[in-house]
């Protein structure tokens, strides 16, 4: 694997560290000294028929940990994405081999991917963003820190016309930063965008960054994100999961869940994308803590979640509630526009509308920079996953426009996208809202116009 000097892998440090992709220096960033060489694989199978998913789930029953899927298996010739640690590599591939499974190896070295993902600096290096939000780079990977420095130094850009607040504090005390864009008014349409439930999907913090940045100082020339500004009320929360993002940083670059505590199981955290109060407990979740899909013992039973929920519900409950009118969700990775339901292979009255508008959105993503985007329900594209906060807005809320988007790659890189990608993925993802807003904003008044006509 790719040496690169004074880098350092340490052994796992927690026993419930996924990946074993764990950097423990004291600093945080970057990693330092490269002490031990594990060399993970992530490998694309090609399932054929049932027997090859049955093999798939049966290997996954043996090496728990060892063995993780980024893309689930689901039906015969949908493609899987495993995660496979070094131990195992030699008892899998010659079984997948023998049964006739194909794969292609996506990387054999993700340690090299990880560290040429990190930013080569020192401490020293470390602007102090709140003396100047311009010092913030767009175009690389920041910390929790960082980004709740760059927050607070927003305040002063942008005031009148934007907010920045806590929405309340994570499991382990941090607070949940939240940027609202234009006027607070009952009459105004509300866009909310979230990012990093998951928090290893490092692109979708970046990308709401993008967003935001974009917002609130739009280019000389960009009218349109003026009139959206104006137009609409955004609230923006880059990073919903902060206590598994800077985990991330800090002990294991692949770490999905919060970062929670059980009575009873030395695992940590929850799925926070199966812990909102629709259709919990359904299919594609589990109720063991140490599964990627763990849904918590009870809806929202994490303060991230419930954070989110209360703010909608009881700060906003007579004005936000009504007035939203897009929920977008950003993950990683796969090219996705997903629309409700998660929970169910059927799809809501009003599927058509969302795909119009969704189809609309990812041409107007692949104009930009080139990138296809597939749309459809999360449960016929992807895989069934009840208790996901898509179909809690729709659901629960009422919100008629309610995605997750999967952002780039379409697994090349997978969660690990080296930091180029983000202005990208960032330009695609504000023309593909742009398009959203500006679709909603006409189907608006066309409906004002229809009810002044029946009035
Ligand atoms: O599994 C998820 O939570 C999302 N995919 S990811 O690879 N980012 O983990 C998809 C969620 C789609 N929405 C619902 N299932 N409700
Ligand atoms: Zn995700």
């Amino acid at each position: 694997m790719g040496t690169e000097p004074g880098m350092k892998w340490r052994r796992r440090m927690f026993s419930d560290s996924a990946s074993g992709l764990g950097i423990g220096n004291e600093l945080a960033y970057p990693p330092r000294h490269r002490t031990t060489c594990r060399v993970h694989h992530v490998i694309r199978l090609k399932p054929k028929h049932e027997s090859h998913l049955q093999l798939l789930k049966s290997l996954k029953n043996k090496h728990g940990e060892q063995m993780e899927f980024w893309r689930k298996p689901t039906i015969p010739l949908q493609d899987v994405d495993v995660r496979l640690s070094p131990e195992v590599i030699p008892g899998i591939l010659p079984l997948l081999n023998e049964s006739g499974l194909l794969y292609d190896v996506m990387t054999d070295d993700l340690e090299s991917l990880v560290s040429a993902e990190r930013p080569k600096r020192s401490v020293a290096d470390v602007v102090d963003v709140t003396e100047s939000p311009d010092n913030f780079s767009l175009s690389s990977y920041h910390t929790y820190d960082e980004i709740s420095d760059w927050m607070d130094g927003l305040i002063d850009k942008c005031k009148p016309d934007c907010d920045v607040f806590s929405i309340g504090d994570t499991y382990e005390g941090r607070p949940m930063k939240i940027i609202r864009i234009g006027k607070e008014s009952v009459r105004r349409p509300v866009i909310w965008i979230d990012a990093g439930i998951h928090a290893r999907e490092w692109i979708a913090p970046a990308t709401a960054i993008y967003i935001i940045s974009k917002l609130i100082d739009p280019d000389k020339s960009d009218r349109i994100a003026r009139v959206l500004a104006s137009r609409y009320t955004w609230y923006i929360l880059p990073v919903a999961n902060p206590d598994g993002y800077d985990y991330t940083w800090t002990m294991d670059r692949l770490w999905r869940k919060t970062r929670s505590h059980h009575k009873y199981s030395p695992c940590r955290g929850v799925d926070g994308n199966r812990n909102w109060d629709f259709h919990w407990g359904g299919e594609g979740t589990s109720d063991l803590p140490c599964n990627e899909d763990y849904r918590g013992d009870e809806p929202f039973s994490e303060p991230e979640t419930r954070n989110i929920a209360r703010l909608v519900f009881d700060e906003f409950l007579l004005t936000l509630q009504g007035r939203l009118a897009v929920y977008l969700s950003l993950h990683s990775y796969g090219q996705y526009w997903l629309t409700p339901w998660g929970y169910t292979y059927n799809v809501p009255p009003d599927y058509p509308d969302l795909v119009h508008l969704g189809t609309k959105a990812t041409e107007a993503m692949r104009r930009t920079h080139g990138s296809r985007y597939q749309v459809g329900s999360s449960a016929r594209i992807l895989y069934l996953a009840a208790g996901g906060s898509d179909d809690w807005a729709k659901g629960v809320l009422g919100v008629k426009y309610s995605y997750t988007v999967e952002l780039c790659d379409t697994g090349r890189h997978g969660f690990i996208l080296p930091p180029h990608y983000i202005t990208t993925t960032g330009d695609e993802m504000l023309e593909a809202t742009r398009s959203l807003s500006l679709s909603v904003l006409r189907e608006r008044r066309r409906a004002a116009r229809k009810r002044r006509r029946y009035t």
